[in-house]
C-alpha cells in the first residue's frame, strides 16, 4: 500500500467467501449513501441519502439494467458514528458468492474502489476512532482461536491495555515537564526530594512496563494455541487415545506396533482452550531407518510442546522403551497415562511409579472410554495452572509491542540511572523523551506509513 488516501469510497465483500446465511457488502467513504442510492431500491419509497444514522432498509439490489440482483437489508451509519468513522453502508444479502461479488461489482463500476486488506479498520485507526493497539486488537478477535485469546483481544480493544499505557505516559509527560522546567531555570535547581520522587515514579512506570512483559508467554499461547503431544513406546494406544480425545477417527489404528509414521496434528478445544494435539511415532529402540526417522520427528516436537500425554500399556510389562522415553521427558510437563485398562493388566506400576515419580497416572481404555473424562479435566488442570488464574489480565502483545515496551523500559532505566549518578537533568531528560517516543508509538500516536502497511496487510480485505 503506498500513499494511503481517505478521501475516496471504498467498498468490499465483508463475510468469508462460501455460500453463509447472509453475506455482507460494506461501503465506507463520503459517496457512501449516494453510490447505495444508485443501486438499492428501498422497498418503502424514500431517499435514502437523507437516510439517519443507525437505520436500516429493506429493499433490493437493482442493477443498471433495472434487473433484481439480491433482495437485502441495508444498515445506514452517519459519519463519524461508524466503524471507519465515515459515512458507511453495510448490506446485507443472501450470501450467495455469485451475488456478492455481482453487487461489489455493481459498486466498483460507479467508481468505488475496491478496500485493500484491513482498510475498514486503518480508516478507523486514521479518523481516531481506535488507536493502534485496539487496531491490532480487532484481528485477534478475528482469529481468536480460543475463549481466553478472545477475552483478552476484547479486553484490548475496548482499551484497557492502551488505558495502561496511556496512563504511564501520563506519568512520563508530569516527570518530564519538571526536569524541563529545571533545565529551561537552572537558577531552580531540582530539589534532592523531588528527584527521590523522580525516581520513584520511574521505578513504579518501569514495574508496569516489566509486568505487561512478563505476561508475553502467556498471551502468545493464547493466541497460537498450546501444543499437547502424545508419546509412548509403539503400540500403547496412542493414536487411539488421539481419536478418542477428538471425537473422530483422525489417525490410522492397527495391531501392528508402528502404525503412525509421520506426528498427526489436530486442534481440539478443551475446557475453552485451544489445544493442538499431536500423535506421534512410537518410540521404539530399533535401529531400522524408518524407525529412526519416525524418532527424530517426535523428537522435533520435544521442544514444541507444553503439555506431554505419556502412554504407557497397562496389558504390557514396564520395559526399557518406556524407561527411555521417561528419560527423555523427565524434564518437561507430562501426563502419565496408563492405557487398555479394560485388558489384564501386566504393567507393573510400582515400577513404572518409581521412574515417573511425584506423577499420579491417569488409568483410561481408548477402547471404552473409562477415563477419558478424567483424563480431559486433568488435562485443563494443567493448562490453567500454566496459564495463570483466569482473573488476571493477560495482554496478547505483539512483537511490535514488545519490542516497543522493552526499548521504553531501557530506556526509563537509564534515566533512573543517570539520577542515581547524580548526572545532568538534560541527560535523563533525553531517555524520557526516548521512553515517551515509544509509548507514543505502541498506541499510534506517531506512526509511519510503513508500519502501518505492515500491520493492516495482516487482515483480511473487508475487515
Ligand atoms: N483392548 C484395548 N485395545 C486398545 C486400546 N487402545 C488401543 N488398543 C489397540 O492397540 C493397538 C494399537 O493401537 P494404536 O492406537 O495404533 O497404538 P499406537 O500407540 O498409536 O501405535 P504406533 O502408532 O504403532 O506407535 C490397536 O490394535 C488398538 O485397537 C485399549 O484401551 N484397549
Ligand atoms: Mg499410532
Amino acid at each position: 500500500m503506498t500513499k494511503f488516501r481517505l478521501d475516496d469510497t471504498v467498498c468490499a465483500i465483508s463475510t468469508p467467501l462460501g455460500s453463509g446465511g447472509i453475506g455482507v457488502i460494506r461501503l465506507s467513504g463520503p459517496q457512501a449513501f449516494e453510490a447505495a442510492h444508485r443501486f438499492f431500491k428501498p422497498s418503502k419509497e424514500t431517499d435514502i441519502r437523507q437516510a439517519r444514522s443507525h437505520t436500516l432498509r429493506h429493499g433490493y439490489i437493482i442493477d443498471a439494467g433495472g434487473n433484481k440482483i439480491d433482495e437485502v437489508v441495508a444498515a445506514f451509519y452517519r459519519s463519524p458514528r461508524s466503524y471507519t468513522g465515515e459515512d458507511v453502508v453495510e448490506i446485507s444479502g443472501h450470501g450467495s458468492v455469485v451475488t456478492l461479488r455481482k453487487i461489489l461489482d455493481l459498486f466498483i463500476s460507479h467508481g468505488l474502489r475496491l478496500a485493500e486488506r484491513g482498510e475498514f479498520t486503518r480508516r478507523a485507526f486514521l479518523n481516531g476512532k481506535l488507536d493502534l493497539i485496539q487496531a491490532e486488537a480487532v484481528l485477534d478477535i478475528v482469529e481468536a482461536g480460543s475463549e481466553g485469546a478472545s477475552c483478552a483481544a476484547l479486553s484490548q480493544l475496548e482499551g484497557k491495555f492502551s488505558s495502561v499505557i496511556r496512563s504511564m505516559r501520563e506519568k512520563l509527560i508530569q516527570t518530564s515537564a519538571h526536569v524541563e522546567a529545571s533545565i529551561d531555570f537552572p537558577e531552580e535547581e531540582i530539589k534532592t526530594n523531588t528527584l527521590a520522587e523522580i525516581k520513584g515514579t520511574l521505578g513504579d512506570v518501569r514495574e508496569t512496563i516489566e509486568t505487561i512483559l512478563a505476561s508475553y508467554e502467556r498471551g502468545r499461547r493464547l493466541r497460537e494455541g498450546t501444543t499437547i503431544t502424545i508419546v509412548g513406546k509403539p503400540n500403547v494406544g496412542k493414536s487411539s487415545l488421539l481419536n478418542v480425545l477428538l471425537g473422530k477417527n483422525r489417525a490410522i489404528v492397527s495391531v501392528l506396533p508402528g502404525t503412525t509414521r509421520d506426528a498427526v496434528e489436530e486442534a481440539i478445544y478443551l475446557g475453552g482452550h485451544c489445544v493442538r494435539l499431536v500423535d506421534t511415532a512410537g518410540m521404539g529402540s530399533s535401529d531400522k531407518p524408518l524407525e529412526r526417522l519416525a524418532r527424530e520427528k517426535t523428537k522435533e516436537y520435544l521442544d514444541k510442546s507444553e503439555l506431554f500425554l505419556f502412554v504407557l500399556d497397562g496389558s504390557a510389562v514396564w520395559d526399557s522403551s518406556d524407561m527411555e522415553l521417561s528419560a527423555l521427558i523427565k524434564d518437561k510437563e507430562f501426563i502419565p497415562v496408563i492405557n487398555k485398562i479394560d485388558l489384564p493388566q501386566n504393567l507393573d506400576r510400582a515400577r513404572a511409579g518409581h521412574v515417573i515419580a511425584k506423577h499420579d497416572f491417569c488409568l483410561v481404555s481408548a477402547f471404552t472410554k473409562e477415563g477419558i473424562e478424567a483424563l480431559e479435566k486433568k488435562i485443563v488442570r494443567c493448562l490453567e495452572n500454566n496459564h495463570g488464574k483466569k482473573e488476571e489480565p493477560v495482554w496478547m502483545l505483539r512483537e511490535r509491542q514488545k519490542i516497543a515496551l522493552e526499548q521504553g523500559r531501557d530506556a526509563i532505566q537509564a534515566a533512573i540511572n543517570s539520577i542515581t549518578d547524580q548526572a545532568q537533568p538534560e541527560l535523563f531528560a533525553l531517555d524520557l523523551k526516548q521512553a515517551m517516543e515509544r509509548l507514543n508509538e505502541l498506541i499510534g500516536e506517531v506512526y509511519t506509513d510503513e508500519v502501518l502497511d505492515k500491520i493492516f496487510s495482516q487482515f483480511c480485505i473487508g475487515k
